[in-house]
């Protein structure tokens, strides 16, 4: 039985020898220490020996049993270090490698006009006031002295949303920011209105018309408005004002002209042009004729300071709605105001 002993230890140490992984190894532990392995099979024999043999083997058996685990445990460090040192060699980590580059992103060619127009017409003195997206007909229309089938109605043919139920006054995403005039009067005047303050405020927003859409014209596009009512406010107000504006967005040299035109809210009424740079003043697709159209303008309307709250004996009014757009389009070289919504990167990424 000692040699049968000595065999199995020889026989364990040398099959450890060849163990080259964690599976290896575990199958080894079952066959050579497991409760079926040849050394249990002969520590279970043992109550077949002799009083004498007993402890003789008995001390043996255990000497091979300690043998083999000290054997197993030193193999199992010996694979863990060596998985160690090649995960350590193979994913080492190189500090000195440049880091990936995080894309930033940046703001829009109109919100950074937007903001530049902020600017500037917080240096004049005017306030931002928001206004509302879908308006009522009433408000986009009926108080701006457009009635029902009036032929400027035409002109912003348009979107509307819910009109069941709602006789003459269906709900409509506003064509124009124009409709913030008549909020902003009848908000102002509501606080005062016997004496109204004076009012001077841009109002910003996205505006909704069904369109023929070329280079200058979108379905959906921006624009700014502006109101200054007060007593005794001129036409020269308006001129000098949005004159002022092309100088400071383009320069001493800006050309600029007011051509007449119509709006129902307004009385006089302009069209403000500043001469095209994409084509310097030779007509592209763009302007057409070498002036590219900013915005409409006038003096407020006598009907629309009375929807307003304000008094037409007592005081004037001027306003325009300008397209940012248009604006940013003079100021980046941008030849087609389609690029503005598409999202497309290539577009976005020059600005
Ligand atoms: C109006 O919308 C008037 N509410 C402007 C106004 C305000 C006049 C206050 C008087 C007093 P108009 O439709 O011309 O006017 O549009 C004004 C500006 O918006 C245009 O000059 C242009 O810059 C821009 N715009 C108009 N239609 C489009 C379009 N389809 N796509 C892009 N920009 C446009």
């Amino acid at each position: 039985m000692l040699e049968k002993l000595n065999e199995i230890e020889r026989l364990g140490l040398e099959a450890l020898e060849t163990v080259r992984d964690e599976a290896a190894l575990e199958a080894w532990r079952v066959a050579h220490l497991g409760r079926s392995s040849a050394l249990m099979q002969l520590f279970n024999g043992f109550g077949q020996l002799s009083k004498e043999e007993r402890p003789v083997m008995g001390q043996r058996a255990n000497e091979v049993k300690k043998a083999l685990e000290a054997a197993f445990n030193a193999r199992s460090d010996e694979l863990r270090q060596a998985a160690l040192k090649r995960s350590i060699e193979q994913e080492r980590l190189d500090v000195t490698l440049p880091g990936r580059r995080v894309p930033l992103g940046r703001l829009h060619p109109d919100t950074q006009i937007l903001r530049e127009l902020y600017r500037i017409f917080g240096e004049m003195g005017f306030q931002v006031y928001c206004s509302r997206e879908v308006e009522s007909d009433e408000y986009n229309f009926q108080l701006l002295n457009f009635p029902i089938g009036h032929p400027a109605r035409d002109m912003q043919d348009t979107y509307f949303v819910e009109s069941e139920g709602r006789g003459d006054n269906p709900i409509v995403l506003r064509t124009h920011t124009s409709p913030g005039q008549i909020r902003a009067m009848r908000e102002i005047s509501s606080r005062n209105p016997h004496n109204p303050a004076p009012v001077r405020i841009v109002l910003p927003g996205m505006v909704y018309r069904y369109e023929q859409v070329d280079a200058r014209h979108e379905t959906q596009f921006d624009q700014i408005e502006g109101l200054a009512v007060g007593p005794g406010i001129t036409f020269s107000d308006l001129k000098g004002t949005l004159a002022d504006l092309a100088r400071r967005l383009f320069g001493q040299n800006v050309r600029t002209r007011f051509r007449a035109s119509f709006f129902p809210f307004t009385e006089p009424s302009a069209e403000f042009d500043i001469e095209c740079f994409l084509c310097g003043g030779k007509g592209c697709n763009v302007c057409g004729g070498g002036w590219l159209e900013i915005g409409g303008c006038g003096m407020v309307h006598p009907v629309v300071l009375q929807n307003g709250g304000y008094d037409p004996e007592r005081y004037t009014g001027f306003a325009f709605g300008l397209g940012p757009q248009r604006i940013a389009m003079l100021r980046y070289g941008i030849n087609d105001i389609r690029y503005f919504w598409e999202n497309d990167l290539r577009f976005l990424e020059q600005f």
